[in-house]
């Protein structure tokens, strides 16, 4: 009687085997732990992986159904304005984390103040800090958005309720990563072990791990940047753009979808840029819930995320919603920048 394992066919060996790599197999496989830590990582990514379903389904059908697109009337703490699919996704991380057990407090770009886990309901020891849609200027037009996120351990006991402990630089984030609402939905992540790129196979209702240990290129042809502020930044940044306007072999890409920039950027180098302005010399994009998790993502990828002076990763916020001004992507490409700025050329 044959063997079973020589009659099967290896390639369905290795799709089985894919398809069974699901996003907290493989958490629990990077820290080749079944410890307390490791099941804790590996449903906290299992609980985000959830969130991400729950909001690609929605923007699925968003055109179907009544209600779901468009503004709410309300202005966030950001002062923009909000919209509707930005309070589902908020809610919709809230409501997946609240009975998890997994964290004390959630903050978010739509809410002034962290989200407190109510007593009735199981306290954990982390904290999830997300951008829950991301790119909102593109829920209405059907572009590609995302959502980041980003896990910190509660340091102290924040008896005050002021989450002074999530004021640290970027190097306490245990896990961070985005979900990518394009043609497909993507998650991506690190736990301080790599990029690793999943898949959301819809007929299955789980993230698939497509690939491992993704690398960012050390150079790409793609500047990415909103050049309608072009005279609102200092002088060392147009003189950046003049220099790739006249030099052979570059070329620009911008969605509105920070997360759309950073994987494309990702996965073919090049550099995404965001300046400070005139009117916001901090720049417009938050460190704590997008700059620092993207920073942490692209670093784990061999590539590189600074402020123009500063790195991401090193810069400690005096509040939660701080901004800052952001340059990422590959290493070549960013001390490109970091010259203009620096050195002016
Ligand atoms: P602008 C979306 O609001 C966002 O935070 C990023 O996703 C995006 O890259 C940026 O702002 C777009 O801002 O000023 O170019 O429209």
């Amino acid at each position: 009687m044959a063997q079973v394992s020589e009659t099967l066919d290896l390639s369905t060996d290795k799709a089985l085997d894919r398809d069974c790599t699901t996003l907290s197999r493989h958490v629990l496989q990077q820290l080749h732990s079944f410890g307390p830590d490791a099941q804790d990582l590996s449903a906290l990514m299992n609980r985000i992986a959830l969130a991400g379903k729950l909001i690609a389904r929605r923007f699925s059908r968003a055109g179907l159904m009544e209600d779901v697109l468009g503004f709410t009337g309300e202005v966030n703490v950001q002062g923009e304005s909000v919209k509707k699919m930005d309070i589902y996704a908020n809610e919709v991380f809230i409501s997946v984390f609240k009975q998890s057990g997994l964290v004390c407090r959630l903050a978010s770009e739509e809410m002034e103040k962290p989200y407190y886990i109510p007593e009735n309901c199981p306290i954990g020891r982390y904290t999830l800090l997300y951008d829950p849609i991301d790119g909102s200027s593109n829920t209405d037009i059907n572009l590609s958005l995302g959502s980041i996120f980003s896990i910190r351990q509660q340091e102290g006991t924040d008896l005050d309720g002021e989450a002074k402990d999530l004021l640290t630089n970027g190097r306490k984030q245990l896990a961070a990563g985005y979900i990518l609402y394009g043609p497909s939905t993507m998650l991506v992540y690190s736990i301080g072990k790599g990029v690793h790129f999943f898949t959301l196979d819809p007929s299955l209702g789980e993230f698939i791990l497509t690939e491992e240990n993704v690398k960012i290129p050390d150079h790409g042809a793609v500047y990415s940047v909103n050049e309608g502020n072009f005279w609102q930044w200092d002088e060392q940044y147009r003189e950046y753009i003049r220099y790739v306007h006249r030099t052979e072999g570059y070329t620009a890409r911008y969605s509105g979808a920070m997360v759309s920039d950073i994987h494309r950027t990702l996965v073919q180098g090049g550099v995404f840029l965001y300046p400070g302005t005139l009117q916001k010399p901090e720049g417009k994009l938050r460190l704590l819930y997008e700059s620092a998790p993207l920073a942490f993502l692209i670093e784990q990828a061999g590539g590189r995320a600074t402020t123009g002076t500063v790195d991401i990763l090193d810069v400690v916020p005096k509040q939660l919603h701080q901004r800052t001004p952001l340059i990422i992507g590959s290493k070549q490409d960013v001390a490109k920048v970091e010259s203009f700025i620096q050195n002016g050329h």
